[in-house]
């Protein structure tokens, strides 16, 4: 079962590195694509069904899935450990099965496993949860498979780009540190240092409550009229801040999805009302 798992985790780090649409970190999704956007999921295994379910990967060439901050949160061990990586393990195969189809982003979690340092979520700290339970789960191939977990998160690129001025991320560089950010972190190659505070990684996938003054900015420097990140958690499922950045939420009951078409430009709005609850997919 540990091979398995090891082999899953080689092939996805390779998966991710050889999308076809993808450019150093940034992922450029064709024309005509058909684009169904997931927030943070932390392990919520139902709604992970649910987006599947509705992308229908088999019958739709044209349907892309992106999924962001898959581990810590969710299902636990009998000693209280997070079980997590089984979803991660599970959302890996389906890139895998569908290379082009299926993409991830970078998020704060994944970089905080990579480079072991705490990262909190409700008064726990998950990486310590997590590894915990993995050690209990694959026993002595635990370590070889925590190195193959750490090379597959640091495999995934930071953005997605549509044609029609649409960029997806995990989040954006905050107001604080702004100036240490460098922009073209989107379009060369990560480096391990990129994901350590305050390098470009780090502020790109930790960045909360940027200004509407920033967020302008960031559009301008990425040409790109509207965001869609994840990371800030959303009760009720979204939030839309200033007429530019939409932030959804995947990860409990009023979570949701954002599906649209890169043929199509949006208004804010529009794009708010392409928001599906993901209470509502079989
Ligand atoms: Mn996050």
């Amino acid at each position: 079962m540990a091979q398995q798992v090891l082999q899953i985790l080689k092939d996805g780090a390779s998966a991710h590195q050889s999308d076809k649409f993808r450019k150093a970190n940034t992922v450029f999704l064709p024309a005509d694509a058909d684009v169904i956007v997931s927030g943070d999921l932390h392990g919520n295994r139902r709604n992970f069904e649910r987006i599947v379910s509705l992308a229908k990967l088999d019958k739709n060439p044209n349907t892309h899935i992106i999924l962001q901050e898959l581990i810590h949160g969710g299902p636990e061990d009998d000693s209280g450990g997070c079980l997590s990586f089984q979803l991660l393990i599970d959302a890996v195969k389906l890139k895998i099965e569908y290379p082009d189809n299926v993409h991830f982003l970078l998020g704060n979690h994944d970089t905080a496993f990579i480079s072991r340092s705490e990262v909190m979520k409700n008064g726990k700290e998950m990486n310590q949860s997590m590894r915990d339970a993995m050690r209990r789960y694959f026993k002595k191939e635990s370590e070889n498979i925590d190195l193959e977990m750490a090379r597959l998160l640091f495999a995934q690129p930071l953005a997605i780009m549509c044609p029609n001025r649409i960029m997806i991320s995990h989040s954006l560089p905050a107001d604080r540190l702004f100036e240490k950010f460098e922009p073209g972190i989107l379009n060369r190659h990560l480096k391990v240092n990129d994901i350590v505070r305050p390098q470009s990684a780090y502020l790109f996938t930790w960045g909360r409550r940027q200004s509407p003054e920033i967020i302008n900015k960031l559009a301008g420097i990425f040409d790109v009229d509207t965001f869609i990140v994840g990371h800030q958690s959303q009760p009720t499922g979204f939030d839309r801040y200033t007429d530019r950045m939409l932030i959804i939420a995947s990860d409990h009951s009023h979570g949701v999805v954002v599906r649209f078409n890169c043929s199509k430009k949006y208004s804010i709005d529009e794009l708010i009302s392409c928001i599906l609850p993901l209470a509502s997919i079989a």
